[in-house]
């Protein structure tokens, strides 16, 4: 698990200032390692289009052997029989969540101590932590956590694989990775940019150094 998430890329329509599927393709030559479709927000596709648009970016995932995620959507999930699930503390009961999803991967996002707790507990395969800084591109968010908040998690004993998410570009991951997370999870340090490849390609070479130089 904690190798898929050092660079996770995550986004939908909405947030692409060009075609998804060539975003998505070239965020994976430039070297993403995990991806989790989330089809939210004014003007996301919906039903049929968005079953489609999911089909097309999950086979490009398994040409590359990228795990495809699906956001919220459980029965989307299980119709695309993709690789895994990411919710959130509003998305439902995360133990009958698991139960359903049998051995697909379960992502959970979690803001404290306590709700990190509950995840590991309930059967969480990864948590998202967050948000790391601020972000314009969700606006529910809760307040900004910092990467000490995964400090704190790993100073409590919270050792399920952990990425950090929200506001997080190549000039500010490391501070994330030294905190204690196995990656980080990102949409618009990709998804907003003429050039993904380029982007993505950037981001894993930083991600990469953090690691080395901890
Ligand atoms: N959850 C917490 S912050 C966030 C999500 C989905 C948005 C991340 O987007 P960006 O553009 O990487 O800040
Ligand atoms: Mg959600």
């Amino acid at each position: 698990m904690k190798k898929h998430l050092k660079l996770y890329f995550v986004m939908g329509s909405v947030n692409c200032l060009k075609n998804p599927v060539e975003v998505l393709s070239e965020a994976i030559d430039g070297g993403i390692t995990m991806f989790q479709y989330r089809e939210k927000g004014k003007g996301a596709l919906e039903g049929e289009d968005k079953l489609q648009l999911g089909k097309k970016l999950q086979s490009l995932c398994n040409q590359n052997n990228i795990p495809f995620i699906v956001n919220d959507d459980i029965n989307l999930a299980l119709e695309l029989d993709a690789d895994g699930i990411h919710i959130g503390q509003e998305d439902g009961d995360v133990s009958k969540i698991r139960k359903f999803i049998g051995r697909k991967i379960l992502g959970v996002s979690a803001h404290d101590l306590s709700e990190a707790t509950e995840a590991v507990k309930t059967g969480a395969n990864y948590i998202g932590v967050g948000p790391m800084y601020e972000t314009k591109t969700k606006l529910d968010t809760n307040e900004v956590a910092g990467p000490d908040m995964i400090r704190q998690l790993r100073q409590n004993n919270i050792e399920i694989p952990i990425v950090g998410i929200g506001g997080i570009n190549q000039q500010n991951l490391k501070p994330v990775i030294n905190a204690g997370a196995d990656g980080v999870a990102l949409i618009s340090a990709i998804s907003s940019l003429k050039q993904p490849r380029e982007a993505a390609s950037n981001l894993i070479e930083s991600i990469n150094d953090s690691f080395v130089n901890e």
